[in-house]
């Protein structure tokens, strides 16, 4: 397994991303750090310099395994199942330049919070569907991987663990598309991380970490060692991913992520 993190650019209102400012700034602390990766979490891909970031990426050897796309529903209200068909629209447009955008960088597409807090209804879950389809038929002709998280019931309704997930993409029905999973979410929705795990087996396609806290690893109760052995059963290779919060400040979280899952990682 590699270890990455989150970051984002500085006008981010999510607070779980440790590492908000400039690009250049965060990739050589990152690096320095002992990581392999950055994940982007990207507002709208034609608000950033993609050059840039490739000449970046390559610069400090880091990879981009994925690209998070939330920050549309939280910060433009753009969302899967909303009752206005043209918002329903636009999210899906922004979907696909997110999977142009993320397949020009080798990365996955992560769809969470894109699927908003609506009620769930028949009607509102055949809309979450259906605009998940034609992401994943777009992401399909584009050779591009989409990751479906299950987020806490306190940011959105739809799927809010593996079950309603692995339920979900049965209904989308696209090889591609596979499961996300997050500790902070798994700790409280699963009522068993280990099980749930077990349960997504091969299709999960990439994990968030962080603990009990939405703090660094290890500042917490999660037993990492535990969910590190039972992704490797699942034979899960990919990264983890830690979307923290920048306590008790950026670097420190940054710097005490990988001290603590290195160890548990090459054990
Ligand atoms: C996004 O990956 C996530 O985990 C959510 O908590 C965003 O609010
Ligand atoms: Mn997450």
């Amino acid at each position: 397994m590699k270890l990455s993190i989150a970051v984002s650019t500085p006008d981010a209102e999510f607070s779980a991303l440790a590492l908000k400012g400039s690009f250049e700034d965060n990739f050589s602390l990152v690096k320095d750090a002992g990581y392999d990766g950055v994940e982007l979490n990207v507002k709208n891909p034609a608000m950033v310099d993609r050059d840039e970031i490739v000449s970046l990426l390559d610069r400090y050897g880091l990879v981009c395994p994925a690209v998070g796309t939330g920050r549309a529903f939280g910060e433009e209200g753009l969302c899967f199942s909303s009752p206005d068909e043209s918002n329903r629209k636009a999210a899906v447009q922004r979907i696909r330049s997110q999977v142009d955008f993320a397949g020009s960088l080798g990365a996955k597409v992560i769809i969470g919070l894109i699927l908003g807090k609506n009620p769930v209804t028949a009607e509102s879950e055949q809309w979450a569907v259906d605009c998940l389809a034609e992401c994943g038929a777009y992401a399909d002709e584009k050779g591009v991987d989409m990751v479906l998280e299950p987020i806490n019931r306190y940011e959105t309704s739809f799927i809010i663990n593996v079950d309603t997930c692995l339920r979900f993409l049965d209904s989308v029905g696209h090889e591609s598309c596979k499961v996300l999973l997050d500790t902070f979410h798994m700790n409280i929705e699963e009522p068993s991380i280990i099980d749930s795990i077990k349960k997504a087996g091969k299709r999960i396609g990439h994990v968030h970490v962080a603990d009990s806290n939405r703090w660094y690893p290890g500042a917490g109760h999660t037993d990492f060692k535990s969910i590190v052995a039972a992704l490797r059963d699942a034979g899960y290779d990919g990264f983890l991913s830690a979307e923290i919060l920048p306590q008790p400040d950026p670097e420190t979280a940054a710097r005490e992520t990988v001290k603590y899952l290195r160890p548990v990682i090459e054990d």
